[in-house]
């Protein structure tokens, strides 16, 4: 139910405005920050240029990324409103798959938000969550937000953390720190893009269970089987890939469209 009614569901763009619906109603119960909702503007609009779905290049990274979750020591998601918002369950999955743990971290950090999002990851089957009140107590060395405020336990020991939906200038700490950072963002062209050790460019409603699916697959391999899905990884070539793909598919468009075809 929106603001104005129910959606009708035979609407062109349903699954995208119950995507809206569920993020203002997180804005209301203090799971989403404000920024949150120019966060999904801008993701939308390389969602566009993407064409709404995984594209294959994606693909690589989702397999590179399991590989090197598999391969972590001390693994750790970091959750902040928006992924908790529109992918709950799939943020435990993902933990229990990978032997990971559960951190919320925000940028915009205000009391209740921490607790209001460690709930419902708990809600939806989680037994651990870092990072909610005094309990994130380390601090990210040279990073001014309030990102820099991370679990010992967690994050700050972490050797790989899981970024989805990230700020360019933590992702830069957390590698110079050492850490393998993985993020999924629809813009290729983001500070967190260029920095991370793997992008998955692909919205996370769709990249995340892909992710689940793929670590649960390749969870019997070999450590050098892993290793050698990492090595053969390279993300400059692959946002370099993900540029082509959206520049060849709006030539594509533009053809069409000087054609009269707008459909
Ligand atoms: O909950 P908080 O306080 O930690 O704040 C979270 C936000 C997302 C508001 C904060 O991290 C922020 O301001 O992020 P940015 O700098 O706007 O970056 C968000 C990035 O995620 C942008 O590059 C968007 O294109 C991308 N993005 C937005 N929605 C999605 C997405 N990528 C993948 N899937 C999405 N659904």
């Amino acid at each position: 139910m929106s603001e104005w009614g129910p959606i009708p569901p035979e609407h062109p763009r349903y699954r995208s405005l119950l995507v809206r619906e569920k993020l203002i109603h997180h804005v209301g119960s203090g799971v989403v920050a404000l920024a949150g909702l120019v966060a999904q503007g801008r993701g939308e609009a390389f969602d566009y240029l993407l064409g709404e779905e995984t594209p294959d290049f994606a693909h690589d990274s989702i397999r590179a990324a399991a590989a090197s979750l598999l391969l972590a020591r001390h693994p750790v998601i970091s959750v902040n409103g928006n992924v908790a918002a529109l992918c709950p369950k799939e943020l435990v999955d993902l933990a229990a798959a990978g032997g990971a743990v559960l951190e919320v971290n925000l940028f915009y950090r205000s009391p209740g938000r921490e607790e209001s999002i460690a709930r419902i990851l708990r809600d939806h089957g989680a037994t651990r969550v870092l990072g909610v009140g005094e309990e994130a107590s380390a601090t990210i060395p040279e990073l001014l937000s309030e990102r820099r405020r991370v679990s010992p336990e967690g994050i700050f020991k972490a050797d790989w953390v899981f970024v989805p939906l990230e700020d360019g200038d933590r992702t830069e700490a957390l590698v110079r720190m050492g850490k393998t950072v993985v993020t999924v963002d629809l813009n290729p062209l983001s500070r967190t893009a260029r920095r991370a050790t793997i992008t998955i460019v692909d919205n996370v409603i769709r990249a995340l269970p892909l992710l689940i699916q793929v670590v649960e697959e390749l969870c019997n391999r070999t450590t050098e089987a892993l290793q050698a899905l990492v090595k053969e990884y390279n993300n400059a070539r692959h946002l370099a890939r993900s540029l082509r793909y959206i520049q060849e598919r709006l030539d594509r468009k533009a053809a069409q469209f000087e054609e009269g075809q707008l459909d």
